[in-house]
């Protein structure tokens, strides 16, 4: 079996316990950090949702996926850091919004953002619009990016940008957002400048919008 199908159903089985040693096995064998990422733990990730839709996994299946991942990308951060250049290039203020209590992809997306250079305050999950908004005040960033991934929450996010731009910090601020059902089309609903799909597209964006 492939070193990173070994990886996907680990986690998809919820194995937390031998995943950082599959890890370090498909690392020792060639596996680039990207690739185990994007074509094993990612991909795992979204058949672990997809299974819990059609009933075929339980809530305690979903969490133990989740550990699995979270205990995985433990052992790649510091990593992906080592291997990057890194040099300040920028602040980025991120959170899961409000209502909203997950927080896998937005992790990914801040050690992606991480390993580019940028400093990043991580507000958590379930960030009220008041903890942007002072957030923006705190740390002056480039970039604040909403991750948001229920239907139902997303909601939410012209509340966040109404926030902002009440306290008079929206011209001060580029605006990002992501999560598995957000789209081009919803940014641009909102005037969102940065939209990615995934964290790596999120990162090299955000480099792009700090070089302008
Ligand atoms: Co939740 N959940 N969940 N869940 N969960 C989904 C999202 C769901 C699609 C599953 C399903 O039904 N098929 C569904 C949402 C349906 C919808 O609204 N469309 C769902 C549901 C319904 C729920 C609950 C309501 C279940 C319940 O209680 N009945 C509940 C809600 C709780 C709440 O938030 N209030 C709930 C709870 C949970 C757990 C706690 C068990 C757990 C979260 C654990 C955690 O995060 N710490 C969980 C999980 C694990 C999932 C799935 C299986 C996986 C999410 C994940 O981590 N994906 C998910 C299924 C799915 O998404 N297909 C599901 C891996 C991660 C790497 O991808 O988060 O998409 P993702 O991030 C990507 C991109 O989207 C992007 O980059 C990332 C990396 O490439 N990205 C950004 C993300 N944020 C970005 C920000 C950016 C840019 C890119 O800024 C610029």
């Amino acid at each position: 079996m492939s070193s990173l199908k070994e990886i996907h159903d680990a986690v998809v089985a919820g194995n937390y316990k031998d995943i950082q040693e599959l890890v370090k096995d498909a690392i020792d064998k060639g596996k680039s950090l990207d690739d185990i990422i994007n074509n094993a733990l990612s991909v795992a990730m979204i058949e672990v949702g997809d299974k819990f839709g059609s009933g075929e996994l339980y809530m305690p299946d979903m969490l133990l996926a989740a550990k699995a991942m979270k205990t995985a990308m433990e052992y790649i951060k510091p990593l992906l850091k080592g291997s990057e250049h890194i040099s300040e290039k920028g602040t980025l203020v991120i959170g899961t919004v409000k209502g909203d209590l997950h927080d896998i992809g937005k992790n990914l997306v801040i050690t992606m953002a991480e390993g580019q250079g940028f400093k990043v305050v991580d507000l958590g999950i379930d960030v009220d619009y008041e903890t942007f908004v002072k957030a923006i005040k705190e740390n002056s960033p480039d970039i604040v990016a909403f991750s948001g991934l229920l239907t139902t929450t997303l909601a939410n996010i012209p509340e966040h940008i109404k926030a902002i731009e009440d306290a008079g910090l929206r011209d001060k601020v580029v605006l990002a957002v992501g999560g598995a059902p957000v789209t081009q089309h919803f940014a641009d609903m909102y005037g969102i400048e940065i939209y990615a799909p995934d964290a790596s597209a999120a990162a090299k964006k955000f480099v792009e919008t700090v070089k302008r």
